[in-house]
């Protein structure tokens, strides 16, 4: 058989060795001219200031839902260097498509936290503005969101804006048919859209192993014609490299990029999971001896951007945001339950009003 010159051969376009890495387990440095680091010293405080605030936020959101004023919660604790590295990539102008995990992502993009939490006390059925912070609405059901970005992603390239759109997902969403189709969809037309996937090593229960038969996530954009990246989700620097690389690619018109990065969701999958059941210590110990902050800590103390003093101000600062948002969750009143039904359709359909009429019927007797 005679083989077309033009047709590379896929091996050649495979991710290969080790992710991508700038900071070391130990928080050592060390530069890699393919991936250069251009932020300066404030903004390398920055980096940390908000991966701080959303642990911060993060744990008081389960301390709510412990305290039964928040229904359910997916903690992002562990993912702090994933996400917060790649939303510091973007430009303002550029948007972004959430799953329910994005509290990191929320804070670089100045949403309010409390907004996004609303909806999981069910007060209200949507949580922020997206069109004041280029930040989607959360997407519960996997991958949707992975649509809304390519489709959004295309919508600029046919406009001529200036605007590239990162899905973020799980390695579990990377199985459902809407990635698949959003992964071609983007690819076919170029759209300036990069899919940041956070293999947090879980979908829910199901492990890695369990989800793909690939060498990696990354390896399935060479099928869809387009790069794919690994990079060590737990470095902060590495992901923010990484993400830079994908929207310069991007924003220059030669289409989208998958960006696999490497991390581990330290808490349950939410408030109603129970890990215990599918992993063990050994595995947590080993993961925490990576965590994000850590690490990245010990890189700004060796670099004299950090010290106890400053330490103890971003701590404060944090304290202080979660705070304001147990208050603000606190102070939201509880709504009328059959709210629930009115802006579910335009038109409210038979079982809605018979659902509606169950609950109040329910209701009604709660309260005689
Ligand atoms: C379309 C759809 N199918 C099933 C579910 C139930 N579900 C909720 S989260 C989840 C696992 C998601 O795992 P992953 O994409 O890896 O994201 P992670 O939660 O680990 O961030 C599943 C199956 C859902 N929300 N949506």
């Amino acid at each position: 058989m005679v083989s077309d010159p033009s047709t590379p051969d896929p091996r050649t376009l495979l991710p290969t060795g080790p992710p991508i890495r700038l900071l070391d387990v130990d928080g050592t440095y060390t530069e890699d001219p393919d991936w250069p680091i251009d932020l300066d010293d404030e903004q390398l405080l920055g980096l940390y200031r908000a991966m701080v605030i959303a642990r911060q936020v993060d744990t008081q959101a389960i301390t709510l839902q412990r305290q039964g004023q928040l229904g359910v919660y997916a903690s992002l604790r562990g993912q702090e260097g994933a996400q917060i590295g790649s939303a510091f990539a973007l430009a303002p102008q550029d948007w972004v498509f959430p799953s329910y995990r994005e509290l990191g992502v929320a804070v670089v993009r100045g949403v309010d936290p409390a907004d996004l939490l609303r909806v999981y006390r069910g007060t209200w059925h949507g949580t922020h503005d997206p069109t004041k912070h280029h930040f989607g609405l959360i997407s519960i059901p996997i991958a949707t969101q992975a649509l809304h970005a390519a489709g959004f992603a295309m919508g600029a390239r046919l406009d001529d804006a200036d605007c590239c759109v990162v899905s973020y997902m799980g390695d579990g969403a990377t199985s459902e048919g809407d990635a698949h189709e959003a992964f071609n969809f983007a690819a076919v037309f170029a759209a300036p859209c990069v899919f940041f996937i956070q293999n947090n090593q879980y979908a829910i229960s199901v492990p890695l192993t369990r989800q793909t038969a690939a060498a990696s996530i990354a390896h399935k954009a060479v099928g869809y014609g387009m790069p794919g990246y690994v990079c060590d989700g737990n470095d902060v620097l590495a992901s923010y490299a990484v993400t830079r690389r994908a929207l310069e690619h991007a924003r220059a018109g030669d289409g989208p990029v998958l960006i696999e990065a490497i991390t581990y969701r330290m808490e349950a999958h939410t408030t109603s999971d129970d890990p215990t059941r599918y992993r063990d210590d050994d595995e947590l110990e080993h993961w925490r001896a990576r965590d994000p902050i850590s690490r990245y800590e010990a890189f700004l103390r060796d670099r004299g951007l950090l010290d106890d003093d400053v330490a103890e101000t971003v701590s404060k600062a944090a304290r202080a945001e979660a705070q304001a948002v147990r208050s603000a969750i606190y102070d939201e009143p509880h709504g009328d339950p059959l709210e629930l039904f009115d802006h579910v359709a335009s038109e409210p359909t038979q079982q809605l009003a018979a659902q509606r009429s169950l609950l109040a019927a329910e209701l009604a007797g709660e309260r005689s």
